[in-house]
């Protein structure tokens, strides 16, 4: 049955987009939610972001399906040991190939994966096209690695993307995948109220977002730009439009680099 939903997927996908359909209307067509399958050692480490706010709702409303597995569940021995010393000596444990590959291929047989992710400082660095593309796909695969990484085996015949949220070591790869789980959810059309508000995110447009200012129009002596209360829309727009560059420009200028 999974098989045959995603022959339906590949074969509308194609449709929709020889018809220059959008992607947002092709996932409303579908109307399936997107599985996201995440292996971890710590389980609990990610309960907390996926029981709140955005991410919470999005289950809620049966959008998305966030299945978490706990890697030293599928251990093999009577210790329930997933690391091991490295080869070739060193500091540092490696994760197991075993426990890891008994998962993943345990998931594979009961549907196709479009992606088997693993979270690594050393992955290429994930930007918003990255984000945008996952959020099109209908089953994803998230693998967290600890210590020193997972035995590169699993790398070679298993992985198909590499992903580091930045320049930086985090202890595990679990706040990594929750980071990329909130990029990709909140994508999914119905996830968020206002329909147009992530198409006006910063860097969707390769730009920073403009300031934004609420009630009061003025506090302590600090006013907010007369422009925006002024109702006049088309020059609001353009004051935004040139405030994003200008702040681009000033914070982030290799974005008009690409
Ligand atoms: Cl994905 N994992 C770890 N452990 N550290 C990171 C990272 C990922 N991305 C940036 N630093």
């Amino acid at each position: 049955m999974d098989y045959i939903d995603y022959i339906f997927i590949k074969i509308s996908l194609w449709v929709f987009t020889f018809y220059g359909c959008s992607h947002r209307d092709f996932r409303m067509f579908v109307n399936l939610p997107v599985r996201i399958d995440i292996l971890t050692l710590l389980p609990e480490l990610l309960n907390g972001p996926f029981a709140a706010s955005i991410l919470h709702r999005a289950q809620e409303k049966g959008l998305v399906e966030i299945h978490m597995h706990n890697i030293r569940d599928y251990a093999t021995d009577k210790h329930k040991n997933v690391d091991d010393y490295q080869y070739g000596g060193g500091a540092g444990m490696v994760m197991s190939i075993e426990p890891i590959v008994t998962i993943i291929e345990k998931l594979q047989k009961e549907r196709t994966y479009d992606e088997v992710i693993y979270m690594t400082p050393d992955g290429t660095l994930l930007e918003q096209n990255t984000c945008n593309d996952l959020s099109l796909k209908k089953n994803l695969m998230i693998l967290c690695g600890h210590y020193k990484g997972i035995d590169e085996r699993v790398r070679e015949h298993f992985i198909t993307r590499e992903i580091s949220i930045g320049s930086y070591v985090l202890s595990g790869g679990e706040l990594a995948a929750a980071v990329l789980t909130d990029t990709i959810v909140r994508l999914l059309p119905g996830v968020l109220n206002d329909e147009t508000s992530a198409l006006t995110d910063s860097f969707q447009d390769k730009l920073l977002s403009p300031p934004v200012y609420t009630r009061p129009p003025e506090f302590r002596g600090w006013k907010v730009p007369k422009i925006l209360l002024s109702g006049n829309f088309p020059e609001i727009e353009k004051w935004r439009e040139k405030k994003a560059i200008e702040r681009t420009q000033e914070r982030r200028p290799d974005l008009f680099d690409e």
